[in-house]
């Protein structure tokens, strides 16, 4: 063989050999991503859709009824309810396959994906140990001897790594029975005694301005094995509340998406 063709061959095997190492570097979870897409239906008033990596908040008409009619994996209060037909009106109707209605009570959270999503269900109580409650609120200049509407948490293993974290969320909006001159709504995780805020809100009261947050639904909703967090604010009377979806990159809760 000539000496020239050789060389040939070399930056041909050399090429290919680089090309296939690149492929499984980066093109192999480029295309597990590329794939991932899927609709959430989040309560009466949010439906989002991810895809290539994008999340988008659907709000157009014909898109919304679009959906109608299509099947969703359906969850009531974060557990399992069944695979159903939808339909928009005032809120999400349900159908089975023969099209009979079928009603429910309780947080609706629908998703229709090309995979199965992991849903975390987790339960909520009162605060029992109020120390990094107190700690945010000194840190925002309140008194730590206050009333709330709200003081609840919910412990979970958001991070998987077998220990759980404690989710507080608290807020004195809304309130009827004493009236503070300043109102507050926090949500934070705690971790390793540190404390990671995803929702802080603190404004002069009006009896009416603000919002009330809470945990709405925890789910890996883009299949990456991180999970995601939703988190509602239900605003005064019959106002829509904001939907607020939380991914946690680089050591701190950041807003993916909102209705609003
Ligand atoms: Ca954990
Ligand atoms: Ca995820």
């Amino acid at each position: 063989m000539k000496k020239g063709k050789v060389k040939y061959i070399v930056i041909i095997v050399i090429l290919i050999i680089y090309c296939v190492g690149m492929y499984l570097i980066f093109g192999v979870s480029e295309t597990k991503e590329r794939n991932t897409t899927t609709t959430l239906l989040v309560g009466d008033s949010t439906v989002w859709n991810y895809s290539s990596r994008d999340w988008m908040n659907v709000t157009n008409q014909q898109l919304l009824s679009d959906v109608n009619w299509q099947k969703f994996k359906v969850y009531v209060d974060n557990e399992y309810f069944g695979n159903y037909s939808v339909w928009l009106d005032d809120r999400w109707y349900l159908f089975d396959d023969n099209r009979n209605a079928v009603t429910y009570q309780g947080n609706l959270f629908a998703y229709d994906a090309d995979f199965d999503m992991d849903i975390l269900p987790f339960t909520t109580s009162q605060i029992m140990d109020y120390t990094y409650v107190n700690q945010v609120l000194k840190e925002h200049n309140l008194n730590t001897d206050t009333a709330y509407t709200l003081a609840t948490q919910s412990s979970f293993d958001f991070d998987k790594d077998g220990v759980n974290e404690t989710f507080y969320v608290v807020s004195n909006v809304f309130a009827i029975d004493f009236f503070p001159e300043t109102y507050f709504s926090f949500v934070f995780m705690v971790d390793n005694n540190q404390i990671y805020m995803l929702y802080e809100d603190v404004d002069k009261n009006e009896g009416v301005n603000g919002c009330k947050p809470n945990l709405y639904t925890v789910a890996d909703v883009d299949n990456d094995e991180q999970y995601e967090l939703i988190l509602m604010c239900s605003r005064y009377s019959n106002q829509i509340p904001v939907m607020m979806l939380y991914e946690f990159r680089d050591n701190a809760f950041k807003i993916a998406i909102s209705n609003q």
